[in-house]
């Protein structure tokens, strides 16, 4: 077992212990607002987080585009763009120099977001499956951590989204989908790492198709995504699946 190191670490694994949530996923409602029927309700760490041996992700050293071949993952990494313009390099994708401290590939992408004047741009997106084809249990684990920075005049606000069976097309349950469980995040221009527990995953309000919880044993992808009208040059290392303490 590896422990997260630092005193940063330290104070934002602290920070996911005070998770504070609406709807049924917050601790204090839990006992007065089941989780619907099929639904497992999504773990609370009161302990906070802890990495585990087989939670790597990816740490990009082998420089490639799949995960890591641990947990019985094996997705690849991918960008994405709406059709309005926006543009996120290196395209075509793949894997950068450098990194998080002893770090020598990284994932990095740069670019620009269209402006929404004409409605329908979303802007970009980074991200990987899980698994190639399918959905993937993550119900052992009960959160992300990964490491992120910003640079130059790069926008600092991405929110980081973990699409599941309920709001990815591929699941079959919505109708309005791309909604996903996820979280807006303000990022610094020095390597920070963040742990983003499951249970505080929230959709977006006012459009979607909307489900109480995230459903961690039916998980698809994570992304970090930019939105409309903004430059961005955003960093992403030492991805990991964190368990409860
Ligand atoms: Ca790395």
């Amino acid at each position: 077992m590896t422990q997260l190191p630092g005193r940063a670490a330290a104070s934002i694994l602290a920070m996911g212990v005070a998770i504070v949530t609406d709807g049924c996923i917050d601790l204090s409602k839990q006992a007065v607002c089941p989780v619907p029927a099929g639904q497992t309700p999504v773990k609370v760490c009161s302990s906070g987080f802890r990495t585990t041996d087989d939670g790597l992700v990816d740490d990009f050293e082998d420089g490639d585009q799949q995960v890591s071949h641990v947990g019985d993952r094996g997705g690849y990494w991918f960008t994405s763009h709406d059709p309005n313009g926006s543009v996120i390099d290196p395209s075509p994708f793949k894997m950068s120099d450098g990194g998080a401290a002893g770090s020598k590939k990284v994932l990095h992408v740069s670019g620009q977001t269209a402006n929404d004047n004409s409605g329908g741009a979303w802007g970009v997106l980074v991200g990987a499956n899980f698994v190639e084809q399918g959905v993937y249990d993550a119900s052992d684990y009960s959160g992300v951590s990964f490491k992120a920075k910003v640079s130059g005049t790069s926008t600092k606000n991405v929110r980081f989204n973990v699409a599941d069976a309920s709001t990815h097309p591929d699941g079959g349950m919505c109708k309005s989908c791309w909604n996903h469980f996820g979280k807006d995040m303000t990022f610094t221009g020095e390597w920070q790492e963040y742990v983003v527990p499951f249970a505080e995953l929230q959709q977006q309000p006012g459009w979607g198709d909307r489900f109480a919880a995230v459903t961690p044993s039916k998980l698809i992808a994570l992304n970090w995504a930019i939105g409309p009208g903004r430059a961005f040059d955003l960093w992403i290392d030492d991805v990991q699946l964190v368990s409860c303490k």
